[in-house]
């Protein structure tokens, strides 16, 4: 009896050891500045190495628009596969969910926490002036990506790396035209609507007045309507329903993104209307995820316009480049392509990493 209560005491204490030494390592994991740690806790040799330690990393504060499409999905991706420990970095990552008051918060924060760097995907253009500053005045440098800031001063940021959306835009334009020539249609009365994505996002004014300076050579081409679908796909299928019920003659769908176009052929189909190259639509759509070429595939989609989400490693690179002192480029293009049903589908899904 009495050797198994030693044991028994034995246990208790070896677990309660165990506990602490779990608690410990768990906290490791977070780094904690010198403000941060509890007042009067005498921090273990090994803790005070590990956060020297973690010194040595670039600690870069992330805002991300949020998670509202497949390409902001496979753009967090490219990021979270790109700022890793191994990669010598300590990230912060914070998802806006599509509000730009969250952003603004995010940012205040990475200042609070004196990050290295701030990486800013900006949901509108506007509103950005007065957290810049705070940004420059705690010496921060600021990298955006993506979509891009309307400033009274460009020097607030550092650089941009993302798409040329005003030429996606033309791109689509141009596709339809020669497609519409192609099919005898070059001069017969064209009606179209827009699908746009959130009002005053790069993407969505880029994509729309890229189409709209194509529109301007074509006047059998009438736009019915462009309504603000703010890139989901939920409202992708709302707006097109409305469409639908005003317009009886739509000809083609101009949708500034592929979950607003998933959205659209849903609507379109419930109509009891058909999309694609042998439908009564012609959907032209921009992203051209994995999931849009299949449809493709399946005869839903005409064309779609490439936006690269493999933002990670450019962003990585500007960064790697100020921390040696090195000049960068304002403004850099990622580069993009466009599908369409004339090509071999198939092989191209299987490459395609988004
Ligand atoms: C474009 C990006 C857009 C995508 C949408 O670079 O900002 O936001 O086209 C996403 O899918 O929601
Ligand atoms: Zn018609």
């Amino acid at each position: 009896m009495q050797n198994s209560i030693i044991n028994m005491k034995k246990i208790v204490v070896g677990i309660g050891v165990l506990l602490c030494m779990l608690l410990w390592f768990s906290s490791c994991g977070t780094r904690m500045s010198e403000s941060e740690q509890p007042v009067g806790t005498d921090l273990l040799k090994e803790e005070k190495e590990l956060v020297e330690e973690g010194d040595n990393y670039i600690v870069v504060g992330i805002s991300q628009v949020g998670s509202e499409s497949d390409w902001r999905i496979a753009c967090t991706e490219s990021l979270r596969n790109t700022f890793t420990q191994e990669n010598g970095y300590y990230l912060i990552f914070e998802d806006a969910q599509q509000k730009q008051e969250n952003q603004l918060k995010a940012l205040r924060d990475f200042i609070l926490q004196e990050v290295d760097y701030i990486v800013l995907d900006p949901i509108v253009e506007t509103g950005w002036d007065a957290v810049l500053q705070e940004a420059r005045d705690a010496g921060i440098p600021v990298i955006l990506m993506d979509r891009q800031v309307k400033v009274s001063d460009e020097s607030l940021y550092t650089a941009w790396v993302g798409s040329d959306f005003r030429g996606q835009g033309v791109l689509a334009g141009s596709w339809l035209s020669d497609y519409l020539e192609e099919q005898g249609r070059g001069s017969e009365r064209i009606n179209i609507v827009t699908l746009q994505g959130t009002l005053d996002s790069t993407a969505q004014l880029g994509r729309t007045s890229g189409f709209a300076s194509v529109m301007e050579q074509h006047d059998n081409w009438v736009m019915l309507e462009r309504q603000d679908a703010d890139f989901t796909q939920t409202k992708g299928q709302e707006v097109m329903e409305e469409f639908l019920k005003t317009y009886p003659d739509i000809d083609v769908v101009v949708s500034e993104n592929d979950n607003m176009t998933f959205g659209a052929i849903e609507a379109i189909e419930a109509a009891g209307k058909t999309c694609g190259p042998d439908g009564d639509i012609i959907i032209l759509s921009f992203d051209a995820g994995r999931a849009a070429l299949q449809a493709m595939e399946e005869g839903e989609i005409n064309a779609d316009f490439e936006c690269n989400p493999n933002l990670g490693p450019l962003v990585s690179e500007i960064i790697q480049k100020l921390e040696q002192g090195e000049e960068t480029e304002k403004l850099q293009y990622i580069k993009e392509t466009y599908f369409d049903t004339t090509m071999d589908l198939e092989s191209l899904i299987e490459v395609r990493t988004y």
